[in-house]
């Protein structure tokens, strides 16, 4: 069994914390308060920008292991993704009436971003690195895919959102993304497999957390 695969079953409690939230369960049973969603496009796109240097900091990382150019490009699609999500949210934010130049980080995603930032440094080695990318981009596409799933009472104003993480291209680039994660653990030393399912776990519950600040408010 692939790596990735043996932490998704151990972990999978925490696993399945972080991709049926119940801030995506209320999207799904269409409850959400919509000053919940809003505050989370907010807080997202302080998040996307922090996400921009991270993916940037993977791709140098791929050069510099000389990482096949098939697998360099799936992080550069990654990259163009993240371009037009940045100019998705500024669409998005302007129909909801949400004024992204002045959003205050909540504490959750300050220390998301840290995070984000700390996986930027040298430290950081491309296997870990790129195993902490699929998993942020995992948990945001289970997530989404669940509220798209035939009985869902998804609100139609939602829908965009759901499906720019949770459409079929979206899960083949995360399927993608396990399989750089996945080859690299394969060769890597006990010692950075060990660190990168720490990272693993990390992301859950740094996702966790940001999605009850979504919901909450702080
Ligand atoms: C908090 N996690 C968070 N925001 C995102 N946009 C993603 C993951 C995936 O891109």
């Amino acid at each position: 069994m692939e790596i990735t695969e043996t932490w998704l079953r151990k972990h999978r409690p925490m696993y399945l914390r972080a991709t049926q939230h119940p801030f995506i369960l209320s999207i799904r049973d269409a409850s959400l308060p919509l000053s919940s969603f809003k505050r989370w496009l907010g807080q997202d796109y302080i998040f996307v920008r922090a996400f921009v240097p991270f993916i940037a900091s993977l791709l140098v990382k791929a050069w510099k292991e000389g990482d096949d150019e098939a697998n360099v490009d799936i992080i550069l699609s990654g990259i163009a993704t993240l371009n037009d999500e940045v100019s998705w949210f500024k669409r998005e934010a302007s129909k909801w009436g949400v004024s992204l130049d002045s959003i205050v980080p909540q504490q959750a995603n300050l220390v998301y971003c840290s995070f984000l930032e700390s996986l930027m440094s040298a430290q950081v080695d491309y296997t870990q690195a790129v195993t902490a990318f699929w998993a942020i981009e995992a948990v945001y596409q289970e997530s989404f895919a669940h509220c798209l799933e035939d009985g869902c009472k998804t609100r139609d104003e939602l829908k965009e959102t759901c499906e720019r993480w949770g459409n079929d291209g979206f899960g083949q680039y995360c399927r993608a993304l396990q399989g750089i994660a996945n080859r690299q653990l394969e060769k890597a030393s006990d010692q950075v497999v060990e660190k990168a399912e720490a990272l693993f776990v990390r992301v859950l519950e740094l996702e966790v957390e940001f999605w009850n600040m979504s919901v909450l408010g702080s």
